[in-house]
């Protein structure tokens, strides 16, 4: 099985922290989709990272099916619950990581634009609120609790988990701790799995 991601790419590092969570042996190759001669286009006409290669040569994308399909692999408990209700749960979990991760590598990629060719302040507005309002439902649905769903470490954990860390990475000028405190602990705990350090963005220099 073969992964393609990137140091920058939050959902590659979703399936990662996947990956080392599950136990299960992978090559990891450093692609970018759209780059000239790219190897990941024949696995994935979208031309995105992660795309996964199975064992039997068939890509596999977005994030979130190469999470469920890794779910059914490896070792250690199940990620995303079997129930149907607490399964939903948790994908609404994964949706909301997503989302504020989404977010973030719209503003992170626009400010690498020069000054004059930015979107207007209203769109940076908009994607700002997007991660306001998913940080404050992250918060709320966390209610002070050690895990973010089912009383145990799950996808839940690691969406929110991955998008924070993020944040970190790409826009270190959102301060989300002091007015998180729930959050600022769970990530405190989660930053901390060997999956998490193991895999976390290259630092700036
Ligand atoms: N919804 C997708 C998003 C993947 C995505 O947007 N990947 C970015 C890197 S962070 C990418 O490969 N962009 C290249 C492109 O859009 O051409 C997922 O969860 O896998």
């Amino acid at each position: 099985m073969r992964l393609y991601g990137g140091p920058g790419s939050p959902f590659a590092r979703k399936v990662r922290i996947v990956l080392a969570e599950k136990h299960i042996p992978h090559e990891y190759v450093v692609a970018r989709g759209s780059a000239p001669g790219s190897p990941v286009p024949p696995f994935n006409p979208l031309g995105k990272v992660p795309t996964l290669v199975r064992d039997d040569g068939r890509g596999l994308y977005d994030s979130p099916v190469i999470v469920e399909y890794l779910d059914t692999m490896g070792s250690g408990p199940r990620l995303i619950p079997e129930a149907f209700e607490d399964r939903v749960e948790v994908k609404r979990w994964e949706a909301l990581g997503d989302g504020v991760a989404e977010a973030t590598v719209n503003i992170n990629h626009e400010y690498r634009e020069p000054p004059e060719k930015r979107r207007a302040p209203e769109w940076f507005e908009r994607q700002r609120a997007k991660i306001d309002r998913g940080l404050a439902v992250i918060e709320k649905d966390l209610g002070g609790g050690a895990f973010c769903f089912g009383g145990r470490f799950t996808l839940a954990d690691i969406a929110a988990g991955y998008a924070l860390s993020y944040l970190d990475h790409a826009l270190p000028e959102v301060e989300w701790r002091t007015a998180h405190p729930g959050l600022a602990r769970l990530a405190e705990r989660l930053f901390a799995r060997p999956s998490f350090s193991a895999t976390d963005h290259p630092k700036a220099k």
